[in-house]
């Protein structure tokens, strides 16, 4: 059999691929691409809640935020590990990143512009998040998919959290619905277009399916999140922004309208509304830690002299 032969059984049997296999030249790369993309879009994901964090509404609130913005730090690292295990330098990703000719999520060049945002976010991005990551757990790259598992746990937490700020502003004042109403309507469109394409547009999903790196196609999982939220949404008392969507008997899923791709391809060309002020607001930020990481560096560099001193004198000793 072939190298590619063996590859492919073994990805039918289940069996991961870790960092040493063989493996070809395109499945690394596609691996490479989408981790990056992924590890991008956490990264750059902190700004828009990163944003109401000094103006969260009580100290209950600011707390759970915080955490929840530090969990997307902690997986954007995670991450870029997950594409090391591959052969890339962190360091090229994120100039890559910062010059424009990386993608990620286009669900982040929205911008945040009342707290229900807050709960908007963690209850359709992280929910629209976990739908895409859980199956992801299963992927057939070891490390990412290991990585999958803690991230997927902190995202369910997330979840809950937008939800519960939902819950508070759908049952406060006239005000609070209405303000919980107007985030819903900004940021659900959005996070459909988060799933991609349709599968008859997505250049990557039929070979990404074939190696397990996919395990579900962009429109199943899309049409998961509608089924799954479209209840949430009336249980809430709140208004799906979409005039067709409606629960479809025979197929027992729902039917919803079409989605703008026009927006979607403008955003990730890097047309979208706060596309510049992102990666200006990530240059910044690397920029300001430059410090950190030389610091960092001179410590590494000085414990390592140190143990060469003393591995020298041991084996004089001996
Ligand atoms: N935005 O052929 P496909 C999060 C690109 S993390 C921008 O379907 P593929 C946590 C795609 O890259 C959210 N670009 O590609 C959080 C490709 O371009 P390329 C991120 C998009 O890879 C929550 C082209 O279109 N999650 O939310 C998008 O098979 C709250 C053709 O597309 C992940 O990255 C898009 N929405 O499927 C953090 C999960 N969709 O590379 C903070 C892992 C597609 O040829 C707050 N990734 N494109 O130049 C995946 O599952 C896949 O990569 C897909 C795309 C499903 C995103």
């Amino acid at each position: 059999m072939t190298l590619e032969g063996q590859f492919q059984a073994k990805i039918d049997a289940e069996v991961k691929i870790e960092p040493k296999d063989w493996m070809p030249d395109a499945y690394r790369k596609t691996l490479i691409r989408q981790i990056a993309q992924h590890a991008h879009s956490e990264i750059v994901g902190m700004l828009p809640e990163g944003n109401w964090i000094t103006r969260a509404p009580s100290l209950r609130r600011k707390m759970v935020l915080l955490a929840k913005v530090q969990d997307e730090a902690g997986h954007g690292l995670y991450l870029y590990s997950a594409a090391e295990t591959l052969g890339v330098e962190r360091e090229d990703l994120i100039e890559e990143l910062h010059e424009g000719k990386a993608k990620y999520s286009s669900i982040f060049n929205y911008p945040s512009l009342t707290w229900a945002d807050m709960g908007a976010i963690g209850w359709l991005v992280d929910g629209a998040a976990i739908m895409n990551q859980v199956p992801l757990c299963r992927c057939s790259y070891g490390p990412y998919a290991r990585a999958m598992v803690r991230i997927c746990k902190e995202e369910s937490f997330h979840q809950r959290q937008g939800f519960e700020i939902m819950l508070t502003l759908a049952q406060g004042s006239e005000a609070q619905k209405r303000m919980a109403q107007d985030a819903l309507n900004r940021w659900w469109w959005p996070s459909l277009m988060m799933f991609g394409p349709h599968d008859k547009d997505s250049p990557h999903t039929e070979q990404s399916m074939k190696w397990h790196i996919k395990r579900l196609t962009n429109d199943e999982l899309r049409q998961r999140f509608v089924d799954a939220t479209a209840p949430q949404a009336a249980f809430l008392g709140l208004t799906i922004p979409d005039p067709d969507l409606k629960w479809n008997e025979e197929k027992g899923q729902y039917d919803f309208g079409a989605i703008n791709w026009d927006e979607f391809w403008e955003v990730v060309k890097g047309n979208g509304p706060c596309n510049r002020q992102r990666l200006q607001a990530r240059v910044k930020a690397h920029e300001a830690g430059a410090w950190v990481r030389d610091a960092a560096m001179a410590y590494a560099e000085k414990r390592s002299a140190r143990e060469e001193v003393m591995n020298k004198q041991d084996a004089r000793v001996a």
